[in-house]
């Protein structure tokens, strides 16, 4: 047993977790176990390949969709949003094992905290142009971020917003993830759905916390093809840790039945993937998919602390988190409840006066109807989601129409306002 694990501050820490109350922000965890990151900076994580989420859009044109090579090129594109996304977890959810040497407790987001940067182009032909990314925190309790990734020279946005619930279980945390990511390529008209899995975190017993992917990602195309992403942990579908089998199929009607998988994709995410023509994984026809170790992740381009908004995170948890980094537990406490109190004293003066906190760049959209006005463009959520079976109230993520979840009468998601951005003045790249 490590000297983390068998510290008196680890297992107060698991004492806390049995008495669980629905907010992990609430837990009090040792510092070797915080991270000095905020939660609204993971959005970065959907975009460290640049390459590979603009990559659909070089494949067909607009009029692709009509010529004689229609399915062609839709399979082409679903295959090249499905490698995207299987690159996009490596980040999401290993960066911290592997930089830090376990998963870590992120800072929580205060209301209307900002990140925001960009990624250059790291093409020889310059034919990505800069991609940006603004990421807000547009719900303190719950939890929930949004955010936007877009590349004007192509014409791609990618916008989304999460936030999670978890439970406690005798070894793990399980937690459901909220919200969805929708993926555009304007110039092509072509959109994508795409859903976030489940995950649990294990390891907690030997203080060495990991995130184990679970259930399915759905990638929904306004094609018609769909990409169904099954993850399993050690043991299940190859005995390795982070499997992943994505199957992909011409519609949903299709994929109700495996055998009707036009392409499998099987591997580990963390690691390398190979794609079988057909739904059968054996046999020699295959090739490699992608290998999540063949190039770093590109990171995010963010102005100095200097130059920052005071919402902006790394500014506003500068304290604190060079607090973490020292490991000094009382001036972590000290530094933390400084900014606590006075976004509790904000909130409080907003409520004495009456005024609600405007979000930035986000706003929410009631999605439970189609428009009344047919000339009126629709969310692409609602399309995709009927395309898909999937419910449209706030369920958690992936959620069928009639399955045991899709229940509550809320339906509303945040969108991205790009006129906001546009008209921004304060908050620069
Ligand atoms: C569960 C988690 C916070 C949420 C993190 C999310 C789901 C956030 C959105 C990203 O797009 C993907 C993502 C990746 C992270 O792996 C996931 C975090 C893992 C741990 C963290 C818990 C709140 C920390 C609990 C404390 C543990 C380490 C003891």
């Amino acid at each position: 047993m490590s000297s983390a694990s068998s510290s008196s501050s680890w297992t107060s820490f698991l004492k806390s977790i049995a008495s669980y109350n629905g907010d992990l922000s609430s837990l009090t965890a040792p510092p070797f176990i915080l991270s000095p990151t905020s939660l609204v900076e993971y959005s970065q994580f959907w975009g460290e390949h640049p390459d590979l989420l603009i990559a659909p859009n070089f494949i067909g044109d607009k009029n692709s969709y009509n010529g004689p090579h229609a399915d062609e090129v839709a399979q082409d594109r679903i295959i090249a949003v499905t490698k995207w996304f299987i690159s996009t977890l490596r980040s999401q959810y290993c960066s911290r094992n592997e930089s830090l040497g376990s998963e870590k407790k992120p800072l929580n987001p205060f209301l209307g905290e900002l990140f925001v940067g960009k990624w250059g182009d790291s093409t020889k032909d310059q034919r990505l142009g800069e991609t940006i990314l603004l990421s807000e925190q547009v719900s303190h309790h719950p939890p929930v971020t949004g955010y936007a990734i877009f590349n004007d020279k192509n014409n791609v946005e990618l916008q989304g917003y999460n936030g999670i619930k978890a439970s406690i279980s005798t070894t793990s945390i399980n937690v459901k993830q909220y919200g969805h990511a929708i993926l555009k390529f304007k110039d092509l008209g072509e959109d994508f759905l795409v859903t976030l899995p489940p995950l649990h975190i294990e390891g907690l017993i030997v203080a060495s916390p990991f995130v184990e992917l679970e259930g399915k990602s759905i990638i929904q195309s306004s094609s018609g093809y769909i990409s169904v992403i099954e993850f399993s942990g050690r043991g299940y579908f190859s005995g390795k840790k982070n499997s992943f089998k994505a199957r992909i199929f011409k519609n949903k009607a299709a994929s109700e039945n495996k055998d009707n998988a036009l392409f499998t994709i099987h591997g580990q995410w963390s690691g390398k993937s190979q794609i079988h023509p057909g739904s059968s994984t054996s046999g020699k026809n295959h090739s490699e998919f992608y290998d999540a170790n063949s190039k770093d992740p590109e990171h995010l381009v963010v102005k100095p602390i200097a130059k920052q908004n005071e919402l902006e995170s790394r500014k506003a948890w500068n304290s604190v988190a060079q607090a973490i980094k020292s490991g000094n537990y009382d001036l972590i406490h000290k530094e933390k409840s400084e900014l606590e109190n006075a976004q509790r004293e904000m909130r409080r003066q907003e409520q004495e006066n009456n005024i609600r906190w405007d979000t930035r760049f986000f706003e929410e959209h009631d999605l439970e109807d189609l428009p009344s006005d047919p000339s009126e463009p629709s969310d692409p959520f609602i399309g995709l989601s009927i395309m898909a079976n999937l419910s449209r109230k706030n369920a958690p993520s992936g959620t069928a129409n009639g399955d045991k979840e899709d229940k509550g009468s809320s339906y509303l998601h945040w969108r991205f306002n790009r006129e906001n951005w546009d008209n921004e003045k304060e908050i620069t790249i």
